[in-house]
C-alpha cells in the first residue's frame, strides 16, 4: 500500500472510531429538538472548553461553529461544573452531533418539529404494556414483549368488610410489581385524561396500536378506559371505594400469568372498609371521564358520571377514612395522610362535568387553603388539579383571578429556578426524591398549565428543558424512558422486563430517577453522593429506578403537548 494510501485509511479509521465513540461529558436530549425552539447542550468536562461545532452525522460536516460559555461554579446536586452549547440558531431538520474539541462527541440526535411524536408513542404505548387481566403482545415492532392473560380472579380480603370471589380482569400494573391502586391510578388517568382534553387536536388521531384501534373511539382514551373500567369494580355499593387490588405480598420477579398470588381486594380492615382519598380520587376521574367519553361512549359516559356523584357523596360522609396496610398486607400503601385535595378535586371536576351548584358551592367553600402556593401534583397532592380545572372551566372570579395570580407565580418561580440551574431543570435539591423524575415531569405539565391560562413562550421553553433533561440532558448522559435515544437507561424494576426472555426492557417507560435517601438494598451500597447523583439503572433499585404509571403520566401530558412541534 502506498504512503498516501495509508494516510487515508488511517484517517478514515480513525474518523470512523472518533465518531463511534460518544462521551458522556456532553449531554443532549437523546430524542432531538423542536428547530424553533431553544437548543442546548451541556458539557461537563473535567477542563473548561471553548470552542464546539454542530456537524452532521451523514458525513461530520460542519453545520454551525459556536462558542461555549464560562464553566459554571460546581452544582451542588451534582457535583459537575457544566458550560451550555447553545445551537438555537440552527434550525435545519436532520441529524446531527455535537463535537467539542479536547474533550469528543455527543451522541447523535434529530432536529424536525416531529422529533418527540415516536416518544409519545412508546411512552403512551407502555400504558398497553401494563394492561392487566388481557393477553398483552407488542406485535412485530416489539417481537417477543408479550404476556398471557394474568389476575383473571380476584378475591375480597376480609380487611375489605366483604368475602367471596371478586372482579379482578382488568385495570393497569402498577408500576414495576402487578398491584393495582386507586389512588395511584387516580392521579394518573386524571393526568392523561388532560392530556386527551388540552391537546386532542395534536394527539386525538394518534394510533396506538391497541386490540381496540380503530373502533371510533381515540386510541389514548381507549387505553384509559381500560382502568377506568377496572376503578369501577372497586367501588362497593355505597359509594366508598377500596384501596387497591394486589396479593398480600410482592410476588417474585416472574411473567404475570406466573404470578399465583390472590388477587385481593384490599380494604381498609375495619368499617367502612374503603377510603377517602381512593375514594375521592374515583369521584374525580369518573367526573372528568363523564364529560370526554360522552362523544364516544355514551353508555360508559353516564356510568362514570354516577359512579362520581355516588362516590362523592359517600366522602362527604366519611372525609378522613385513612389508609394504612392491615396486617398481613405488605404490598405498596399510597398511604395519603389527606384527603381534603382529593375532595377539592372531585367537587371541581363534578362542577366541571354536571354544572350542579352543589359542587362549585364545596369548591368555593374550601379552594383557598389550596391557593396560596400552587406546586406540581402528585399522588399525595391533587389540590392542584382541582384549582386548574375550575380556571379551565371557567369557573367564577375570584376564585380564578386568585388561582390564575397563583398559577403565574409560581410559573415565574419555577421559570426563574431553571434559568439558574445548570442542567435548566426547574428541579429543587429537595426534589430528588423516590420518583424524582415523576416530579420534573410535573414541574413541566404545571408550566404547560400556566401557558393554557397564559400563553408564555418561556413556560413552554422550561417545560421543554425538563424534557431534555429526561431524554439525556443529564448528569448521566441517561436517556431516562426505555428503548428511546442512544443512550437509554436498561435495567428497570419492571418484572416483565427482568422476567421475561428479552435482552431490553419493554419501551417508553419512565425511570422513577435520582432519590437521595438510599431506600433499597441496592442503593445503600452507593456511596455519599450529590442527590441528582443517587442513582443506579439496576432492576434491584426500586427506589431509583422502577417504572410507574403516575411517573409516565405527565410525560405523556408535556409530549402531547409538544406533538408536532410548538
Ligand atoms: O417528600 C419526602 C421528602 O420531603 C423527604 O425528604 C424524603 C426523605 O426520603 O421523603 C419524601 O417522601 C418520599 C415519597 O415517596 C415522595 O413521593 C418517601 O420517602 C418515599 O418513601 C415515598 O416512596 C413511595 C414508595 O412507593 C414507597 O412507599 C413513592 O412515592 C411511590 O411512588 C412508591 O410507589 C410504589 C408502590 O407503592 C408500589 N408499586 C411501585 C410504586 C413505585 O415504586
Ligand atoms: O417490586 C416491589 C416494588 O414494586 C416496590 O416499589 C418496592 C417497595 O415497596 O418493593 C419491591 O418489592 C421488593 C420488596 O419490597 C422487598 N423484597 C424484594 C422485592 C422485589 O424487589
Ligand atoms: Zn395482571
Amino acid at each position: 500500500m502506498r504512503a498516501q494510501e495509508a494516510c487515508v485509511t488511517v484517517f478514515f479509521l480513525a474518523a470512523a472510531a472518533f465518531a463511534a465513540s460518544p462521551t458522556l461529558e456532553i449531554k443532549v436530549d437523546q430524542a432531538g429538538y423542536l428547530p424553533d425552539a431553544p437548543k442546548l447542550a451541556m458539557v461537563a468536562g473535567q477542563q473548561p472548553a471553548t470552542t464546539f461545532t454542530l456537524r452532521r452525522s451523514a458525513d461530520s460536516s460542519i453545520a454551525m461553529r459556536g462558542k461555549l460559555d464560562p464553566q459554571s461554579d460546581v452544582d451542588p446536586d451534582t457535583g459537575d461544573r457544566v458550560q451550555t452549547a447553545d445551537f438555537t440558531a440552527f434550525k435545519q431538520r436532520g441529524r446531527y452531533y455535537i463535537d467539542v474539541p479536547g474533550i469528543g462527541r455527543s451522541w447523535d440526535f434529530t432536529i424536525a418539529p416531529d422529533v418527540y411524536d415516536r416518544v409519545f408513542y412508546l411512552a403512551a404505548r407502555s400504558y398497553y404494556g401494563q394492561r392487566c387481566g388481557i393477553a398483552v403482545d407488542l406485535g412485530p415492532e416489539f417481537p417477543g414483549y408479550k404476556h398471557a392473560a394474568c389476575h383473571l380472579e380476584g378475591a375480597y380480603h376480609a380487611t375489605s368488610g366483604k368475602s367471596g370471589p371478586a372482579p379482578s380482569a382488568g385495570g393497569w400494573h402498577d408500576a414495576g410489581d402487578y398491584g393495582r391502586y386507586v389512588v395511584n391510578s387516580g392521579v394518573t388517568t386524571g393526568t392523561l385524561l388532560w392530556a386527551y382534553e388540552l391537546y386532542a387536536s395534536r394527539i386525538g388521531k394518534v394510533k396506538l396500536n391497541l386490540p381496540e384501534s380503530g373502533n371510533g373511539v381515540p386510541d389514548l382514551l381507549n387505553e384509559i378506559r381500560w382502568n377506568l373500567r377496572w376503578m369501577l369494580t372497586m367501588q362497593d355499593q355505597d359509594g366508598g371505594v377500596w384501596q387497591k387490588q394486589t396479593s398480600e405480598k410482592f410476588c417474585g420477579f416472574v411473567m404475570p400469568e406466573k404470578d399465583k398470588l390472590i388477587s385481593y381486594i384490599v380494604g381498609t380492615g375495619s368499617d367502612p372498609f374503603k377510603s377517602s382519598c381512593a375514594t375521592g380520587d374515583l369521584a374525580a376521574v369518573m367526573a372528568i371521564a363523564g364529560r370526554i367519553y360522552q362523544p364516544f361512549d355514551a353508555k360508559f359516559s353516564q356510568d362514570c358520571l354516577t359512579a362520581a356523584r355516588k362516590a362523592f357523596a359517600w366522602l362527604e360522609q366519611h372525609p378522613a377514612v385513612l389508609y394504612r396496610n392491615p396486617s398481613g398486607i405488605s404490598t405498596g400503601e399510597y398511604g395519603d395522610r389527606h384527603c381534603e385535595d382529593e375532595a377539592l378535586w372531585a367537587a371541581a371536576e363534578l362542577w366541571r362535568s354536571t354544572h350542579d351548584e352543589r359542587y362549585e358551592r364545596y369548591f368555593l367553600d374550601h379552594y383557598t387553603s389550596f391557593a396560596a402556593t400552587i406546586n406540581p401534583p402528585g399522588w399525595t397532592n391533587v389540590a392542584s388539579l382541582g384549582l386548574w380545572t375550575y380556571v379551565l372551566g371557567h369557573g367564577s372570579d375570584p376564585a380564578v383571578a386568585a388561582i390564575r395570580k397563583a398559577t403565574i407565580e409560581a410559573a415565574g418561580r419555577f421559570t426563574a429556578r431553571a434559568r439558574q440551574n445548570p442542567y435548566r431543570t426547574t428541579q429543587t435539591s429537595s426534589n430528588y426524591v423516590w420518583g424524582s423524575n415523576g416530579t420534573v415531569g410535573n414541574y413541566a405539565l404545571q408550566l404547560l398549565v400556566a401557558n393554557a391560562m397564559e400563553p408564555k413562550r418561556e413556560y413552554v421553553d422550561t417545560a421543554l428543558d425538563n424534557l431534555h433533561y429526561l431524554l439525556g440532558r443529564n448528569t448521566f448522559s441517561l436517556c431516562w424512558v426505555t428503548r428511546v435515544g442512544a443512550n437509554p437507561f436498561r435495567h428497570p424494576h419492571h418484572r416483565p422486563s427482568g422476567a421475561d426472555e428479552n435482552a431490553e426492557p419493554w419501551p417508553g417507560l419512565l425511570s422513577g430517577g435520582p432519590n437521595h435517601s438510599r431506600q433499597d438494598p441496592a442503593m445503600r451500597k452507593l456511596p455519599d453522593l450529590p442527590p441528582a447523583k443517587m442513582y443506579l439503572d439496576e432492576q434491584e433499585s426500586y427506589a431509583s429506578n422502577e417504572v410507574a404509571i403516575n411517573w409516565n403520566a405527565p410525560l405523556v401530558f408535556v409530549l402531547a403537548a409538544l406533538s408536532g412541534g410548538f
